[in-house]
């Protein structure tokens, strides 16, 4: 008979890693992308929606997800029948909608016009506006994804967007869009789905078809081509489009302590190493007892080996660490340095850490009953965040994401006289006297000069 070997559920460990160079090189490196030979693959599916518009979008569907369309978007109204749902689970999506919902109201501007009178006589505002048209790509496939929705949809309804878009494939199996993506589209307002995925629903959205409204900006986590078209589109002037964030694959860290319950700390690991096998899962462990140490270990494998993804969980584990150092700062320092997109920290006074400590990281989950799930779903906050290390530079999607900032500026009289003198002196170095006139032809009638 076959035999077929147990996956194992082992993580690498790099003791003393605060001074282990080679040992954190490894750990701490993500895995290489390769962007151009995707790009070759992708280029051509841009190309053919670009001249060939809903035809391409209709060809594309059934050859990549096997679903024959007739026509590639489904307007709102959304019919009833295509958001058929259990009362539980509209529940769960109304309640972290309103949560969601409740966190990026917050961050709208207190002061619609903020002024600021930078000298007397000189006034200085700045406003916000939504960004017109957003093309939100959720994506499809085997997995189910209406928590992407959420995140994506409520925020740009909060910000005000006039045209809310969506793109997801439908299943192979059913030829359907999945019913809780269409109920959380109809809750935000979208105002169609386009039944599309991979490169040829961004470029849809992109440059427009005659049925899909052109976007002014296209955002959500998808494939590799997905990410490729992204790419594309955003270099492109004729798209003149621009997108949220580089993406890359979803990653963990974890921070615990000797006092952290093993069974929080590995639950938290795996639900992150679910995600794919090639999903980054990493382990802080400040100074562990050897005891502690091998009950994290276990923890881990007792708790892999059930999970029905255990395949995909071995993977991810297998290029996976736990990194061993003595202090709290030691632990921040590598956390830092590594900037991961889900923080969690399961170690004494938590909280206490958070404001001075946390330097690079997409969004930080503090103290044992607060697992990176309640973030992924209902907490409020928003779960498409920076990976790979950029949120060094990065926020994650807030409201601000879906809004452009203008800014408006008021000068009188008075103003001339404080700043007109400045303003031309600095035209004169640099050559434009245009420039230099514009405020001189001012200050003159007014007797200023
Ligand atoms: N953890 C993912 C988001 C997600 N989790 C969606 C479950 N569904 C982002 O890194
Ligand atoms: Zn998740």
């Amino acid at each position: 008979a076959e035999v077929v070997s147990e996956p194992d559920y082992k993580l690498h460990i790099v003791e003393s890693a605060h001074t282990n160079e080679e040992g954190l090189q490894k750990a701490l490196s993500r895995p290489v992308q390769k962007t151009s030979d995707i790009m070759k693959l992708v280029l051509p599916i841009i190309q053919k929606v670009q001249k060939e518009g809903d035809n391409a979008l209709i060809e594309l569907t059934a050859k990549f997800d096997g679903v024959t369309l007739e026509t590639p978007i489904l307007s709102a109204p959304f019919p009833p029948e295509l958001m058929n749902i259990s009362k539980d689970m509209k529940e769960a999506i109304d309640l972290s909608i309103s949560n969601i919902e409740k966190f990026h109201a917050a961050q709208l501007p207190k002061d619609p016009f903020m002024t600021v009178e930078t000298a007397p006589g000189v006034y200085c505002s700045r406003f916000a506006k939504p960004i017109e048209t957003v093309g939100l790509y959720v994506p499809g496939g085997t997995a189910v994804l209406p928590s992407t929705a959420m995140m994506l949809g409520v925020p740009a309804k909060v910000a005000g967007c006039n045209n809310i878009i969506l793109a997801s494939p439908p299943a192979r199996a059913t030829g359907k869009l999945t019913p809780e993506v269409v109920y959380v589209a109809h809750k935000i307002g979208a105002k169609c789905i386009v039944m599309a995925g991979g490169a040829q629903a961004v470029a849809a959205m992109a440059y427009g078809t005659e049925s899909v409204l052109k976007c002014d900006k296209i955002l959500g986590p998808g494939n590799q081509f997905v990410t490729a078209a992204k790419m594309h589109i955003q270099n492109d002037t004729q798209a003149l489009c621009s997108i949220d964030m580089p993406a890359g694959p979803s990653e963990v860290l974890v921070v615990a302590d000797e006092n952290a319950d093993a069974d929080f700390v590995a639950s938290d690991l795996l639900s992150q190493a679910e995600h794919g096998v090639d999903s980054q899962v990493i382990l802080i462990g400040v100074n562990l007892s050897k005891q502690k140490l091998i009950e994290f270990e276990q923890a881990v494998e007792n708790q892999a080996k059930v999970l029905p993804r255990k395949e995909i969980v071995s993977k991810c584990l297998s290029h996976s660490y736990i990194l061993l150092v003595d202090t709290i700062e030691q632990a921040f320092d590598l956390s830092n340095k590594y900037a991961p997109e889900h923080l969690i920290l399961q170690i004494e006074n938590a909280s206490s850490y958070v404001p001075d400590y946390v330097q690079n990281a997409s969004s930080v989950f503090v103290g044992a009953l607060s697992p990176e799930s309640c973030g992924d779903y209902s907490s409020g906050t928003n779960h498409t965040l920076p990976t790979y290390g950029y949120a060094k530079q990065y926020s994650g999607v807030n409201t601000a994401t879906f809004q452009k900032f203008i800014t408006s500026q008021e000068v009188t009289k008075q103003g001339l006289e404080s700043i007109g003198k400045a303003v031309m002196t600095l035209a004169e170095v640099e050559g434009l006297e245009a420039h230099r006139n514009a405020v001189n032809v001012r200050m003159e009638k007014l007797g200023l000069l």
